[in-house]
């Protein structure tokens, strides 16, 4: 069966992902990422947080205006400073084809600079994620503001924008009401996992791996009105804990995002016990929870070895309320936009686990959008079959778990 795939072609090189951390929360939010296959950098204003992330990489924004202080909570201030700092953001950024940025919305740092930051990366050809969390409620207006003005912002200059507020990010957590104290650690913690699953979706040589054009293309396309949410649930347990966690979890707006959806993005990553008819059962349940078809619907999913993998299943959703048929305009000349080694392999369907020992396997979902990188050209269709699609697509063909 594999024959029908033809040669797969290795790819020049794995994409490269650079996460960036900003601001105070941005920074603290990297803490959950040590040990994970990322470049990782921290970026802020104050000189004493920017030394307390522990993160590989430091950048210092502002220093000559700022001496390191931080931005007391204004915004126009963190702007100034990325924008002092713009040709050695452009120089870092030039490396990455994906910059992923995290950061709290409502303060000085990442308010101000996230924006410039992002269009700054994009202009180096990256496609810019920005994850971004929103004060709480108790927070008060002045922050709440900042962030709404962030937001507004990033629309314009990330190519994909995923908002977390951090009254949600705590609802999703389970236990005891927490402290005043506590809120900002139990907020961290339903970041904690959804940052690692989705870093091991990204990182080439993972788990679980989702080809680059495949990634872009649902970022762009998907855009700026993302949700993300990430669970660790029991095999044993699987069909109660979707219906009462994932289908109604503040995360995807108590269920709403899902009906809403017009893309979504499933990756789970499960133990070798991992039952084929469980991620069918979880797919179709995601699926059926969209009021309408999604204009695209995509399942990842790998089998780790680790023992410890066993019995459960991690996984990682995002959701967009739109889908645009078409790519929006590249900002760069095409030529700096599109170097060549950023192509990846047809795709990784049915690889075997040469690189590494999990073994990736794909669900054979039906999507409208099956044309991939040849949607938007004119079909090659011979014989009524279109030969854009994959032959293994295009006749139904299973790919075995191997
Ligand atoms: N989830 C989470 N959110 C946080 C944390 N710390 C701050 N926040 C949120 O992020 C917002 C911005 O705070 P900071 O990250 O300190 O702000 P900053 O970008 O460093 O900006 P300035 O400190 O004003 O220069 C806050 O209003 C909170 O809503 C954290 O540890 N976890
Ligand atoms: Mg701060």
């Amino acid at each position: 069966m594999l024959a029908d795939l033809g040669p797969l072609h290795a790819p020049a090189r794995p994409f490269r992902l650079l996460v960036a951390g900003v601001g105070g929360a941005g920074c603290r939010a990297l803490r959950v990422l040590v040990g994970l296959p990322a470049d990782v950098v921290a970026i802020h204003t104050d000189a004493q947080a920017l030394g307390a992330s522990g993160a590989p990489r430091l950048l210092q924004l502002g220093a000559a205006r700022l001496h390191g202080a931080g931005t007391g909570g204004e915004p126009a201030l963190g702007e100034a400073a990325a924008l002092a700092e713009a040709e050695i953001l452009r120089a870092l950024f030039r490396d990455y084809e994906l910059v992923w940025f995290i950061g709290g919305l409502g303060g000085g740092t990442a308010s101000g600079a996230l924006p410039v930051l992002a269009r700054l990366a994009r202009e180096a050809s990256a496609l810019t994620f920005v994850l971004a969390t929103l004060p709480f409620a108790f927070e008060g207006d002045q922050r709440r503001q900042h962030a709404d003005a962030a937001l507004e912002r990033l629309r314009q200059h990330a190519d994909a924008l995923a908002e977390a507020p951090n009254d949600r990010l705590l609802a999703a957590t389970t236990g005891a009401p927490p402290t005043l104290a506590r809120a900002f650690t139990e907020a961290d913690a339903a970041l904690g996992l959804a940052i690692p699953t989705l870093l091991r979706l990204l990182s080439g040589d993972s788990l679980l791996r989702l080809d680059f054009a495949d990634l872009r293309r649902f970022l762009q396309r998907a855009g700026r009105g993302l949700r993300l949410a990430a669970f660790r649930l029991p095999l044993a347990e699987l069909r109660t804990r979707v219906r009462e966690e994932v289908l109604v979890s503040p995360l995807l707006d108590a269920g709403h995002a899902l009906a809403r959806a017009r893309a979504l993005l499933l990756a789970v990553v499960g133990g070798a016990d991992l039952p084929l008819a469980d991620l069918d059962w979880l797919a179709r349940e995601l699926r059926d929870a969209c009021l309408s078809p999604p204009a695209h619907f995509r399942v990842t999913a790998a089998a780790s070895p680790e023992p410890a993998a066993d019995g459960h299943l991690q996984l990682c959703l995002l959701v967009g309320a739109e889908w645009r048929e078409a790519d929006p305009e590249p900002l760069a000349p095409p030529a700096a936009a599109e170097p060549p080694s950023r192509e990846s392999p047809p795709s990784a369907v049915g690889e075997a686990s040469a690189a590494g020992p999990a073994v990736q396997i794909e669900i054979p979902l039906p999507t409208p959008d099956l044309q991939g990188k040849f949607a938007d050209t004119e079909a090659n269709t011979v014989g009524g079959a279109d030969l854009d699609i994959p032959t293994f697509i295009r006749r139904g063909l299973r790919i075995k778990h191997l």
